[in-house]
């Protein structure tokens, strides 16, 4: 049994959202963010960073934060086409996962703070940060051109992704300036487990639709 310790956040969304992909049983322990309890101690011993997704594998004994090594080691004890055998595909699920640790989740991060929750305080940052988020949604979509998923077959690399790109509306982003974005995010919005996913710990709201 796994605990999985998150909040409605697109990082704790990538664990969740993988979890239901892979089937594997877990329990949610809720960490509200809003309210400190990142930094209770026993939290801490859990994630050092104190920040969520965290995890406890209790058949293992071994605890992980950050959703990337936490997305690798979940796909490895599950054993999934999620990541591809093959070496080339490999790499570049590993190099679009990446992009989304460090590109697309920090700077589309920094919009919701500016934009979203703090419009009209420093124009500076919310510029910088929504042309770059709107750089890397156009990198994105040419990624797409002619393909359904990031790196050809449906990875951990649209898992990672995704929940980033579900807050288009916090970000202010048209998806029908990328019509490829567009298509995939709805694509893996009808996947059953995303829609499960979504909702871990808490309802929050509906996923947002693009029509
Ligand atoms: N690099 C980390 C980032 C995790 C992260 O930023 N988590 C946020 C929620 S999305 C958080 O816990 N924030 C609480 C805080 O900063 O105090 C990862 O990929 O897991």
């Amino acid at each position: 049994m796994i605990d999985f310790y998150t909040w409605n956040t697109p990082n704790g969304r990538k664990v969740s959202i993988l979890l239901e992909e892979l089937g594997l049983d877990y329990t949610v322990k809720p960490i509200n963010i809003t309210e400190g309890e990142q930094d209770e101690p026993a939290f801490r011993a859990i994630a050092p960073n104190g920040k969520i997704p965290a995890i406890y594998d209790h058949e293992t004994g071994i605890r992980m934060a950050e959703s990337g090594s936490i997305m690798l080691y979940l796909a490895k004890k599950a054993g999934t086409n999620l990541v591809p055998a093959e070496e080339h595909s490999y790499w570049e699920m590993m190099e679009w996962i990446m992009w989304q640790i460090g590109g697309l989740g920090p700077m589309c991060g920094q919009v919701h703070h500016f934009t979203k929750f703090n419009p009209g305080k420093a124009p500076y940052a919310e510029e910088r940060y929504l042309k770059e988020a709107k750089r890397l949604y156009g990198v994105l979509n040419k990624q797409l051109e002619g393909q359904d998923y990031i790196t050809g077959g449906y990875s951990l690399a649209d898992i990672a992704s995704w929940p980033w790109i579900s807050r288009f509306e916090w970000q202010t982003i048209d998806l029908d300036d990328y019509p490829n974005v567009k298509a995939w995010y709805n694509r893996i919005a009808a996947r059953p487990a995303v829609q499960k996913g979504y909702h871990v710990p808490n309802f929050t709201q509906d996923i947002p639709t693009a029509d």
